[in-house]
């Protein structure tokens, strides 16, 4: 199976909920490994650009207020398929809809408030990995 580089941010709610390492675990038990990571308070113009597939939909002012409303944490994750793997370890969008164990189910509040996003396909998840790194802060993890 391919090796595969995801985007995945850990958002505000829970960062607030001091879940951090929680979610990190989950990406290590399932032999993702974090070869970038960044903690940051987005602007309201880098919270747009992110979403902008969303700009026409009606929760889109409601998501990016929601982004902005504290610090996230962001990180590339690489592994076997790692895209799939990463959406699966996440569980639905909705939380009332995510499957037990997943970590939408454990930490999501809502769907707007859902605790984290991954990205959806490669080529996503290389516009998203660009958006915010540059690739020397991108680790080779050969040991
Ligand atoms: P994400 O992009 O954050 O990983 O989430 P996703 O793929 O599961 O969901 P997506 O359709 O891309 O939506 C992006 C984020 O917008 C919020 N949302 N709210 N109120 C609503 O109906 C609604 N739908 C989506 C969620 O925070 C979702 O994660
Ligand atoms: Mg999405």
């Amino acid at each position: 199976m391919a090796i595969e580089r995801t985007f995945s941010i850990i958002k505000p709610d829970a960062v607030a909920k001091n879940v951090i390492g929680e979610i990190y675990s989950r990406f290590e038990k399932n032999d993702l490994k974090i070869v970038a990571a960044k903690m940051l308070h987005l602007t309201k113009e880098q919270a747009e650009g992110f979403y902008a597939e969303h700009s026409e939909r009606g929760f889109f002012n409601d998501l990016v207020a929601f982004m902005i409303s504290g610090p996230v944490i962001m990180q590339v994750l690489e592994g076997e398929n790692a895209v799939l793997k990463h959406r699966e370890i996440m569980g639905a969008t909705n939380p009332k809809e995510a499957a037990a164990g997943t970590i939408r189910a454990d930490f999501a509040s809502s769907i707007d408030e859902n605790a984290v996003h991954g990205s959806d396909a490669v080529e996503t998840a290389q516009r998203e990995i660009a958006y915010f790194f540059s690739d020397n802060e991108i680790c080779a993890r050969t040991r």
